[in-house]
């Protein structure tokens, strides 16, 4: 697959302390991203960067929501909404993105999920599948047709980010051993699904 510099961008998606080891929502390897996604930098003049980024007692910690647990869900004004542990909250360690990620190379930090009663597992657009997160408008401002995604979680921020890129009328391609997945109920098999469903591209990698 050829990079077009003009045209492509790279998406990572929340390579945040709080999603690998030791942090509190570990996605499972996810620290064995970091250098996937660093050695792709050079390849791409746009990278883009999320960065989880929630207020204390977000709407969807379990911790907001008096007997119940991580992992179940609630039906929220917008829809059905996961309870996640607390994570990635504004100003704290856990929000920082791991120490390894070459962060010089972002071209712009998108933050998300920062409206205390939605959450917003997308890059584009919150979980209300309305409010806007400005990458839309960032991206079509400079041209970009294609977005190449990586990062954390695979079956949520990267799913959602994707699909709702594609239905932005993007071409799409995710680099699925540059991301990990969190994996509840067979999500993370669903949201391969999905994904090819959509158009989508999966590639891994040393394909690029
Ligand atoms: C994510 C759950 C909650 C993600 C973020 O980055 O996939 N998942 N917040
Ligand atoms: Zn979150």
């Amino acid at each position: 697959m050829t990079i077009d510099r003009r045209t492509d961008a790279f998406i990572v998606i929340d390579i945040q302390r709080d999603f690998c080891r030791g942090g509190a929502l570990a996605v499972p390897g996810g620290d064995d991203v970091v250098p996937l996604i660093n050695r792709l930098f050079p390849r791409f003049t746009l990278s883009i960067f999320t960065q989880d980024w929630h207020t204390a007692g977000h709407v969807s910690f379990a911790s907001a929501h008096p007997g119940k647990n991580n992992y179940e869900t609630i039906a929220l004004t917008y829809g059905e909404q996961t309870l996640w542990p607390d994570h990635c909250v504004q100003g704290t360690d856990g929000a920082d993105f791991h120490p390894l990620l070459d962060q010089m190379n972002a071209a712009a930090i998108i933050r998300k999920g920062y409206h205390a009663a939605v959450d917003s597992y997308s890059a584009f657009f919150e979980n209300d599948r309305s409010t806007p997160t400005g990458l839309a408008g960032f991206l079509s401002t400079l041209g970009v047709q294609r977005v190449f995604i990586a990062g954390l979680a695979t079956d949520f921020c990267v799913l959602y980010s994707a699909l709702d890129a594609r239905a932005l009328g993007l071409d799409v391609v995710v680099i699925d051993d540059a991301s990990r997945g969190i994996d509840i109920n067979g999500s993370l098999a669903a949201a391969h699904e999905a994904m090819i469903r959509a158009g989508i591209i999966l590639v891994t990698a040393d394909t690029l």
